[in-house]
């Protein structure tokens, strides 16, 4: 498995943020998160794959936004936050050559923290940074993948995996309260998570280990009743720009060796 990750910028402190009221990002205190991140990734069993820094740009650790990964095809977005667009063309540049590469035009963006897979289903959230057009490209794209697209409405939070994320190919983590499980049911095993611990929700497998944020021992005990390997990351620093774990990386399948 290839982690496609980027350091955090040095502008880190001018990263878009939903509530204004709280601390800037630091981007020293963000920066060594990251690395913990780094370090769990590799603890995990990942070979990292890594961008070059875009200090130009406050958000481009959060490379998930970037770049949807679905079987053999790779479709890079466009951005819904226009200060972002310009971390698509390093990420393409860096893209492993077995993939099928596709683009999303104008006036189409989705943000790849809006596109969740379970089973053989590609959820899609409809959020401030997503619109229908991107839908659509989306649909485009991973169709011939044999993999169908449903949207799912997103109103409290930025992105779908805010507070949902898979930790198996049919096992989903879901904050109650967020999104009707209903939804998902079809596709798997559904794993409410306390909605106190809703940011934890989100949460990156690797093997049989599972990336966590540090601090919620519900979410925790969870992982560990699976029988999988909780591990812990913090991200105290990497929220206060609205970041989470999946944020920040793109997970890439190896090629088949024959
Ligand atoms: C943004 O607003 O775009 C960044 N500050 C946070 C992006 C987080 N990305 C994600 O959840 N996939």
């Amino acid at each position: 498995m290839l982690a496609m990750v980027r350091p955090v910028s040095a502008a880190f402190e001018q990263a878009l943020v939903q509530d204004r009221s709280g601390p800037l990002p630091d981007p020293a205190a963000a920066a060594a998160e990251h690395r913990a991140y780094l370090d769990a990734l590799t603890k995990a069993g990942a070979t990292l794959l890594r961008l070059p820094p875009a200090p130009e740009a406050p958000d481009s650790c959060f490379v998930e936004d970037t770049l949807v990964v679905a079987g053999g095809t790779a479709l890079l977005t466009r951005p819904g936050a226009p200060s972002r667009r310009g971390e698509v063309s390093s990420v393409a540049a860096a893209l492993p050559p077995w993939l099928r590469v596709i683009s999303m035009p104008a006036p189409a963006t989705l943000d790849g923290g809006d596109v969740l897979r379970l089973g053989d289903v590609l959820f899609v959230g409809r959020s401030l940074r997503t619109n229908a057009e991107g839908v659509r490209c989306l649909r485009e794209a991973f169709e011939p993948e044999g993999l169908a697209v449903r949207e799912v409405e997103v109103r409290q939070a930025l992105h779908l995996k805010c507070h949902a994320s898979p930790i198996a190919p049919d096992q989903l983590l879901l904050a109650r309260g967020f999104a009707d499980p209903r939804l998902f049911q079809d596709q798997g095993e559904i794993h409410c998570v306390d909605p106190a611990e809703a940011y934890a929700a989100n949460a990156v497998r690797i093997g049989d280990t599972v990336l966590i944020a540090q601090g919620y021992p519900g979410v925790l005990d969870l992982i560990a009743g699976l029988g999988l390997q909780p591990l812990p990351v913090p991200t105290t620093h990497i929220a206060r720009a609205d970041g989470s774990l999946t944020c920040l990386s793109v997970l890439l399948p190896e090629p088949a060796t024959s």
